[in-house]
């Protein structure tokens, strides 16, 4: 076959909703753009487990520590997939993560921001995992196999972590004037922040064209930024709090709110590694990868005796 013959076959494949899986052919630029996205999440997971972290020792009752801690393990399994999903492709674990440790590969902006009190931890479930939710269940139908895959389990987990964040909102809200301030004041700090997770406008998505040909993404970061503010906005007026977008209209007939400007500056600047949370996160990260270097060594060492053991 021709290269364009291969590349009029592998759209005709993509066209018809079959998975492109590891070894069929694939275009160069379609294996990049995975591996890019495909790490960038993995990075989110577990960049995402450094602000949660910092709660396990002050959460309220024995109950919502063990819901954390089941959460963040959760979240370093999401990690383990994406990055066995990205491997398949033939990006190697080092590579990717060295990439994260000096700058060079993004993560998530939501994880630039503090996390100052325990309603945060609340708002990042609700509105975090609610807005990966939303991605990531149409992620299942991209075209790549292992990514589709793997987004089957972390979905059923985001609803659970979803879940378990609206609860603790619910419960503050139910509780003194004190902690409903709380929860209204963590819904101010996460909401426009929240938004911008599902990334540029669609005129400004550098990866739109592609990633939509090619069915990488299943939909354009403008619907499913929709899509999320009109699931979560009764959300919030069932528990009495006020969405800080004074621009929010709720048509009837689409079922659709409006909402007011995102600001694209912030965005852009958080991601460009200048945040709030930026330098603290790579940090943090780095120091956890160089402490489990002995751990590493050790797995590696054994998985060697083992298959030389295996093979005598
Ligand atoms: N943050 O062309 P575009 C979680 C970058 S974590 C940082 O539209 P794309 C959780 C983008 O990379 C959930 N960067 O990009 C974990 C590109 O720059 P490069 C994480 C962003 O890829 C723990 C440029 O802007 N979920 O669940 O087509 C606790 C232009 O954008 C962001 C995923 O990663 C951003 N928010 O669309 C709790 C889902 N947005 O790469 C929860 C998978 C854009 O050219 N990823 N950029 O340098 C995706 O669906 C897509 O990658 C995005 C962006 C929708 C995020």
């Amino acid at each position: 076959m021709t290269e364009e013959q291969r590349l009029e076959e592998f759209q005709r494949k993509i066209d018809s909703g079959e998975k492109i899986e590891p070894k069929d052919w694939m275009p160069e630029s379609y294996r990049k753009n995975l591996i890019r996205m495909i790490s960038q999440h993995a990075h989110s997971e577990i960049v995402g487990m450094l602000p949660e972290g910092n709660w396990i020792t002050r959460a309220p009752s024995l109950r919502r520590k063990l819901i954390l801690l089941a959460k963040i393990q959760d979240e370093a399994g999401h990690g383990l997939y994406l990055y066995s999903a990205a491997e398949t492709l033939g990006a190697s674990r080092e590579e990717l993560l060295e990439n994260l440790h000096t700058g060079k590969a993004k993560y998530s902006s939501i994880f630039n921001y503090p996390t100052l009190t325990w309603a945060d931890i609340g708002a990042i479930g609700w509105l975090v995992d609610g807005a990966a939710m939303v991605n990531q269940v149409s992620l299942i139908k991209t075209s790549y196999g292992p990514y589709s895959r793997a987004m089957v389990r972390i979905c059923k987990e985001e609803a659970f972590h979803n879940r378990q964040g609206y609860e603790i909102i619910a419960e503050l809200c139910n509780g003194t004037p004190e902690q409903k301030q709380m929860a209204q004041d963590a819904l101010d700090r996460w909401w426009w922040p929240a938004i911008q997770m599902f990334g540029p406008e669609d005129t400004k998505s550098t990866h739109f064209e592609e990633s939509m040909k090619w069915k990488i993404k299943a939909e354009s970061n403008e619907s499913l930024r929709q899509k999320f503010i009109n699931m979560t906005v009764p959300q919030a007026e069932a528990r009495g709090l006020k969405i800080p977008d004074p621009n929010l209209v709720f048509y009837p007939e689409t079922k659709t709110y409006t909402y007011g400007e995102v600001d694209w500056n912030e965005f852009f600047n958080v991601i460009q590694g200048n945040g709030p949370m930026n330098k603290q996160r790579v940090r943090a990260r780095k120091k956890a990868h160089d402490d489990g270097k002995w751990v590493r060594e050790a797995a590696t060492a054994y998985a060697k005796k083992k298959s030389k053991q295996s093979a005598a």
